[in-house]
């Protein structure tokens, strides 16, 4: 795979190429009859995959890279067809349906006015996302040549990620549906392109995301971690996973959905930061207009005074540990008065990209943390760069970089939870770890664990045992099915042939 094949030319792959569970699901997919009993004229077939993270959490709305890979076992499929309608002069349409629709709804949209397709941000319905997607691509598509709209429009889903649970079900589902528009729309792309669309694409549904979920699941590579970076442009390089080892997922159970209460979790840590690039720029003497990211004011540094990156990186770690120790987190009025600007101007002269998601932040925090928060995320970026240098990843220090990623999610970022805590302290006790830490972005779902190639087995039994058994008191051979997997690097999302 080439990082500028366009996905007309070589992102088919053969059904036999996927695990024996994806291509039962494939098939039922493929042969699932239409929704309203259409013929189909063209039938297409996306898989996406979820992926887990290994290191660098809550960077990638700061501009830093990241290293997760994409799952072998967990995606979001669908089936795109373009119909004939029973009744030829029923108005354009697209109907999204699942494949369970007593779990998920079948909602049919009127498409005659393209541009009239929307996300009612008020009322959330799982289809959503794949709009999301959809407009996503369309947005992106080349206005020069806009392609003819196919006029009735068929969708079957159906994803096994498990939601809420840091995987990245709902950047699977957003990546399935911008692949399928630019497919049905006969519109080729390249696999970078492809992924700035879905990353503008999930942008519709609320969350301020950073980009690391779209990237992972587009361009990850069979057998390989990815590391990605988003500045000065999308990048990303395929890394040898360490050998001897395998990463060992396990979900503790307790669900955090990010969209809800999304002001006081996800969102807020967006805000958090943003505050804390516009608050160190001031007090670094640099010009604060043009300030968005952290990336942003590292970059300044770095221009002005002709510095290395990482060693910038660092300084600015430890400038963020002092003022942490000197004083509390700020207010609004607080960070008002840092910018000398009215507190009531900060929204539409920072925050402008995003206002409706950023006002409630902005209006509902009593202070923001931003201290805490900044120095989680350069020395975050440190450990991803310090990994990153070594010739091939070494699993002892991975591991006790992954140890020392978790305390700072905990201690620093605050998006652990009571079970995550108890969940990686098992990880960690358990035979054959070599560290554990949470994946994605926290609050619940999964912790990641790299494990000794030879002891992986060990390492479940005594998980299943001390987490699922003691603590949550499941039986044995209760567990909810797929609580714990070893996960391999998976290939990036494709059409199915
Ligand atoms: P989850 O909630 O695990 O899908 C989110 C963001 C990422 C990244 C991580 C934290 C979305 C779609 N994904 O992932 O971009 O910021 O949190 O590292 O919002
Ligand atoms: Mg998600």
């Amino acid at each position: 795979m080439d990082f500028s094949e366009t996905l007309a030319n070589k992102a088919t792959q053969p059904i036999t190429s996927y695990l024996p569970s994806v291509q039962t699901r494939l098939k039922a997919l493929s042969s699932a009859p239409s929704p309203s009993n259409s013929p189909s004229i063209k039938s297409i077939l996306i898989r996406a995959p979820g992926r887990v993270n290994l290191l660098g959490e809550h960077v990638d709305y700061s501009g830093f890279g990241v290293l997760p890979m994409a799952l072998t076992q967990y995606d979001v499929s669908l089936s795109i067809r373009s119909v004939t309608p029973s009744n030829p002069t029923s108005p354009s349409s697209l109907t999204i349906s699942n494949l369970d629709p007593d779990l998920f709804e079948t909602r049919k949209y009127d498409t005659s006015d393209p541009k009239s397709l929307s996300v009612d941000l008020a009322a959330h319905h799982w289809s959503h996302y794949f709009l999301a997607g959809y407009l996503g691509a369309f947005d992106s598509m080349p206005s020069s040549t806009p392609p003819p709209p196919p006029s009735h429009i068929e969708v079957i889903i159906s994803g096994n990620v498990p939601s809420g649970a840091g995987l990245s079900s709902s950047s699977a589902l957003v990546v399935a549906s911008t692949l399928a528009a630019f497919s049905i729309y006969g519109v080729d792309v390249t696999r970078n392109d492809l992924a700035l669309a879905a990353i503008e694409g999930e942008r519709y549904v609320g969350t301020l995301s950073g980009g690391m979920d779209q990237s992972a699941s587009i361009l990850s590579r069979e057998g390989m971690a990815l590391n990605i970076e988003f500045v000065p442009s999308l990048t990303s390089t395929p890394v040898a996973l360490p050998e001897g080892v395998a990463f060992v997922i396990c979900n503790c159970l307790k669900k955090k959905e990010k969209a809800v209460d999304a002001s006081l979790y996800y969102n807020k840590r967006v805000v958090e930061c943003r505050l804390a690039a516009l608050c160190i720029a001031k007090e670094k003497g640099l010009p604060v207009s043009g300030v968005r990211t952290l990336r942003d004011v590292v970059d300044k540094i770095c221009g002005k005074e002709g510095r290395e990156t990482s060693q910038v990186i660092a300084e600015l770690a430890d400038f963020c540990r002092g003022r942490a120790g000197e004083t509390g987190p700020p207010t609004l009025p607080d960070v008002s008065a840092a910018l000398g600007v009215p507190a009531g101007d900060i929204l539409g002269l920072y925050f402008s990209d995003r206002t409706v998601q950023c006002g409630a932040v902005l209006n509902d925090s009593p202070t923001f943390d931003i201290w805490l928060r900044s120095r989680h995320v350069f020395e975050e970026t440190l450990r991803v760069r310090g990994v990153l240098s070594l010739p091939l990843l070494d699993p002892s220090s991975l591991g006790s970089v992954m140890d020392a990623s978790h305390a700072s999610c905990r201690d620093l970022f605050d998006c652990s939870c009571p079970e995550l805590e108890d969940l990686v302290r098992v990880c960690r006790g358990a035979r054959g770890a070599k560290g554990a830490r949470l994946t994605g972005a926290g609050w619940g779902g999964c912790a990641v664990a790299c494990v000794e190639e030879g002891k992986k087995e060990e390492f479940i039994e005594e998980v299943k045992r001390k987490y699922y058994g003691e603590i949550l008191g499941y039986e044995e051979g209760k567990i909810p099915e797929g609580s714990i997997c070893v996960s391999l690097g998976g290939a990036g999302a494709s059409i199915v042939e």
